[in-house]
């Protein structure tokens, strides 16, 4: 963590009296929960300014909280925070390049740079760790309702404290704020994890259709009629791949769904082992190093990557048996 550019990031939002919140597309807990906790702490902070997340509305989500419509934007006098996002053609719901005045921050592997000032801590477990960072180490100010939000991203974007970087340093954190304002983890769990009984029965039938190779690769490429047919969305099918962890048969996994309105397949992989984010990142993807995502043109390519992901496996048990 560098605590001189988190009070710089302070010291910007203090200039400003409009605010924009941005993050990517395909919305994740993480980039919800931290766009509406910074929005919060900025505003109980700073009660005279304005500011408003922007990006596409989350229904799935609204259980972390209300996003803002979009808005006219003043792109002269106004900031810009873009969080969770490396690269600029991910940002959601606003053209960066007519805003003179941005801040990225991020845990993702650095991609691009494009803007003045930018805090990457790649081995933060999710943006809301950062934010939480940002708020101990600066006058930002936190309340019960802002606790909920951070937990709510540090908690799904490390998968319950399953994933890498996840360390005592994270768990400290968290039990100081689970302390101060003494919240109930139970409650925040079942936000993040109630789920419909639709959506087991198409885990079920995914279970049952996965596809693994004698490499320790899993894929499965689902329909969208498959997954009406269990009432379910094609998000959350997509968003699936992460009850598949810890799984002996394979490494690394891959669920794959269509994404109609762009004409694209997109690509959710997860790994325990392998690094996969340099092979999403030859298909229009990337991500951390053992999750990443990808958005996939032709059955051509999508034949190339399962290949591709089939052979990494390979590789890597041979180099480490
Ligand atoms: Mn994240």
């Amino acid at each position: 963590m560098k605590k001189e550019v988190l009070k710089k990031v302070y010291s910007e939002i203090r200039k400003y009296n409009t605010i924009y919140i941005a993050r990517h597309i395909g919305p994740d807990p993480d980039a919800v929960a931290s766009q509406i906790a910074l929005r919060e702490a900025i505003k109980f902070t700073f009660p005279q300014k304005q500011v408003c997340t922007v990006g596409a509305g989350a229904a799935k989500f609204k259980y972390i909280g209300k996003l803002d419509k979009a808005t006219t934007y003043d792109y002269e006098n106004s900031l810009v925070i873009t969080l969770d996002v490396p690269n600029k053609s991910r940002v959601d719901g606003c053209d960066l390049d007519k805003f003179k005045n941005i801040i990225k921050i991020d845990h993702h592997p650095f991609v691009e740079k494009f803007s003045d000032l930018e805090y990457i801590d790649e081995d933060a477990c999710s943006t809301c760790e950062i934010l939480l960072d940002l708020i101990n180490e600066t006058r930002l100010k936190i309340n019960h309702s802002i606790a909920i939000s951070l937990l709510i991203g540090i908690i799904s974007d490390s998968n319950r404290f399953l994933f890498n970087p996840c360390n005592e340093r994270i768990l400290y954190k968290v039990a100081d704020l689970v302390k101060k304002f003494k919240i109930n983890l139970q409650n925040v769990y079942s936000l993040i994890y109630s789920r419909p009984m639709s959506e087991v029965r198409l885990m079920g039938y995914i279970g049952s259709n996965l596809k693994v190779t004698k490499n320790k690769f899993a894929y499965i490429i689902l329909e969208n009629d498959i997954v009406s047919s269990f009432n379910a969305d094609v998000s959350s099918a997509s968003n699936m791949v992460n009850d598949f962890n810890n799984i002996e048969d394979f490494i690394v996994w891959m669920f794959v769904t269509k994404d109609l309105k762009n004409d694209i397949f997109k690509v959710n992989i997860r790994s325990r082992g392998p690094i996969i984010n340099d092979v999403a990142s030859k298909y229009n993807g990337g991500g951390h190093k053992f999750s990443s995502g990808a958005r996939i043109k032709t059955m051509d390519e999508l034949d190339d990557l399962i290949a591709d992901l089939d052979y990494l496996c390979k590789e890597y048990i041979k180099n480490n048996s």
